[in-house]
């Protein structure tokens, strides 16, 4: 598990060493430091963006931020893990900005446009969330610089507003359709448990979610699969889902009461998967929150695999390496496994026995060489806390 781990990125490991990067850089202390966790989603895919539910944990791989306020008005951010200084005043905050810069920027303006006074500062960052994993790295940034900027300009913000700014950021300046699970997950989290979320009443409830309590442990397994499409595949189901509403005369595809009725409504049978997706993933988030406030953590298993199944059969959104890894998973002892995040590569995550996701991980692994497929890097999650001021 440790040769896996060390395949994480985490240039500057803790705080510490980022206040010091920050004064070997800027000659000065910094006022604070933050962090902002990435997020695995238990269940619950997709479904976001249909005003339905979500339940994701914060990880322990978070977004670090050393920062303090500078008085010329100018952003200046250092990110360690890139080698790169980016620099940029009120004029350049413009929608469509390219590069890691543009998850700083966005927030910027999503904060200037919600009407908050934002003076410059000097930002340095590092990150051991993966990237391109489909574990929220860039919700992580943009909420680490969100708690960052919301504390050095003395802003009351509340965690729902701050993560809705930050989702803002994502959708209108980046550019990226996203729905409000990553930011949400990332701001709201709290240790040791999953985020019971409702995305049409923004409802949220914390869920006691302890693994080791129950003799299991929670394995994450990237499969590091290029996934090109996502962008263009994402903007692809999140329409076929409004257009699906929009044929049913309904809000959202949360509000499908009865799927027999609906698919029945629906003559395209790829728009009729699609809902099939939708309407019986928030029937299993639904479930699933059931089994965890019984404390009956083991049961989540058929609905992770329900959930891979829909997933891979409806929504059509894994890929070779995905089923394979959630297979060999299964085969060498998880009770449940699933893909997470938006899809088309990325993570699964595993439900094994305390103490067998070294084992499970390490089967995926020679799968993957088997097959001819690049090299898993694989951990077990913690649920972590949000964000938060560290200093
Ligand atoms: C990505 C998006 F950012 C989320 O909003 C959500 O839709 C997810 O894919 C799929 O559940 O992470």
């Amino acid at each position: 598990m440790r040769d896996s781990v060390s395949t994480v990125r985490r240039v500057s490991d803790d705080a510490t060493a980022l206040v010091e990067a920050f004064r070997a850089r800027t000659e000065r202390q910094p006022a604070g430091v933050w962090a902002a966790p990435g997020r695995v989603n238990l269940i619950g895919e997709h479904t976001d963006y249909n005003d339905g539910y979500v339940m994701p944990f914060a990880l322990a791989q978070r977004v670090l931020i050393a920062a303090a306020p500078r008085q010329d008005g100018l952003w200046s951010v250092t990110s360690l893990n890139n080698h790169s200084t980016e620099t940029f005043q009120a004029a350049d905050l413009q929608p469509g900005m390219t590069g890691w810069q543009a998850y700083v920027a966005g927030v910027v303006w999503a904060l200037k446009g919600a009407g908050h006074r934002i003076g410059g500062a000097d930002l340095v960052l590092s990150s051991d969330v993966p990237v391109g994993a489909g574990l929220s790295s860039s919700a992580a940034l943009e909420c680490a610089v969100l708690s960052a900027l919301a504390d050095l300009n003395e802003l009351d913000i509340a965690g729902l507003e701050r993560a809705k700014l930050a989702r803002r950021s994502e959708n209108a300046f980046v550019g990226a359709p996203t729905g409000l699970m990553d930011q949400a997950a990332s701001t709201l989290c709290t240790a040791g448990h999953a985020l019971f979320f409702d995305c049409r009443t923004a409802g949220a409830e914390q869920v006691r979610f302890d693994t080791a309590g129950a003799g299991l442990e929670i394995l994450v397994l990237d499969t590091k699969t290029p996934h090109a499409l996502v962008d263009s595949e994402y903007a692809a189901r999140r329409a076929s889902c409004e257009a699906a509403a929009r044929l049913l005369g309904v809000a959202a595809l949360r509000d499908v009461i009865n799927l027999d009725t609906a698919l029945e409504q629906l003559a395209d049978p790829v728009i009729q998967r699609r809902v099939r997706h939708v309407v019986s993933e928030n029937a299993r988030v639904l479930e699933a929150v059931k089994v965890l406030r019984a404390g009956r953590i083991a049961d989540l298993a058929p609905l992770l695999d329900a959930s891979h199944e829909s997933m891979r059969d409806d929504f059509e959104i894994t890929v070779p390496q995905v089923d394979l890894a959630v297979e060999v998973a299964r085969a060498s002892g998880a009770t449940g496994a699933r893909m997470t995040g938006g899809g088309f590569g990325g993570c699964i995550i595993a439900l094994v026995p305390a103490g067998e996701a070294e084992r499970v991980g390490s089967d995926i692994v020679h799968s993957f060489a088997a097959a001819g497929f690049g090299q898993p890097m694989y951990f077990t999650a913690v649920p972590s806390a949000g964000a938060q001021r560290l200093h």
